[in-house]
């Protein structure tokens, strides 16, 4: 069984106390942009099913939303940058698969792509969230795409719905 660590935001505990400060799964005032990563494509694109799912089940609105897609995970952060600058959008979400076992760069890759998206975050102030998968093989990502260990996808964008919110009431 799943201790409370390993829930998904999703099934987490919604009540909070005086004082404190949660944000909400309720999409249905916020613009999200995804950037997904063709690399791995068999991977990604279940992982872009499952951002699809979450944004319709939190009532993110087709004319809310966007899709890019960048050549591979390296790419994410420069693309996510200009979303984040845009001006237009509340959250960002990044989809991608880097698997050890098919390069040698994997560190390169997965480093860059971690540390980039974070820097996007941090710099701009919104909500820009690491959907991507790093892992040993294709099954380990198949797992986590839609398989017996849930679905990273579905999970990145109920935290950028969560983030957004929350860094709205921060914010006043
Ligand atoms: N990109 C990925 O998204 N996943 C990988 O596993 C991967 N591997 O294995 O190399 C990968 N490489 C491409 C990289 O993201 C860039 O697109 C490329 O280096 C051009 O900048």
């Amino acid at each position: 069984m799943r201790d409370a660590t390993h829930r998904l935001p999703s099934e987490q505990h919604r009540a909070s106390r005086p004082g404190e400060l949660l944000g909400s799964h309720d999409g249905s005032a916020l613009r999200i942009a995804v950037v997904c990563a063709r690399f791995n494509d068999e991977i990604t694109l279940r992982l872009l099913d499952g951002a699809y799912e979450a944004l319709y089940r939190l009532n993110v609105s087709g004319d809310r939303r966007a899709v890019a897609w960048v050549p591979g995970a390296f790419e994410l952060p420069l693309v996510a940058r200009a979303f984040a600058r845009s001006g237009k959008w509340d959250a960002v979400v990044c989809l991608g698969a880097v698997i050890r076992g098919e390069t040698s760069h994997y560190d390169f890759v997965a480093g860059e792509c971690a540390r980039g998206i974070q820097d996007v975050q941090l710099d701009s102030g919104l909500p820009v969230v690491f959907g991507v998968l790093t892992t040993d093989n294709v099954e380990q990502a198949v797992e986590r795409s839609g398989g017996r260990l849930g679905n990273k996808g579905d999970e990145a964008v109920v935290t950028a719905v969560e983030m957004a919110n929350l860094l709205a009431e921060v914010r006043g």
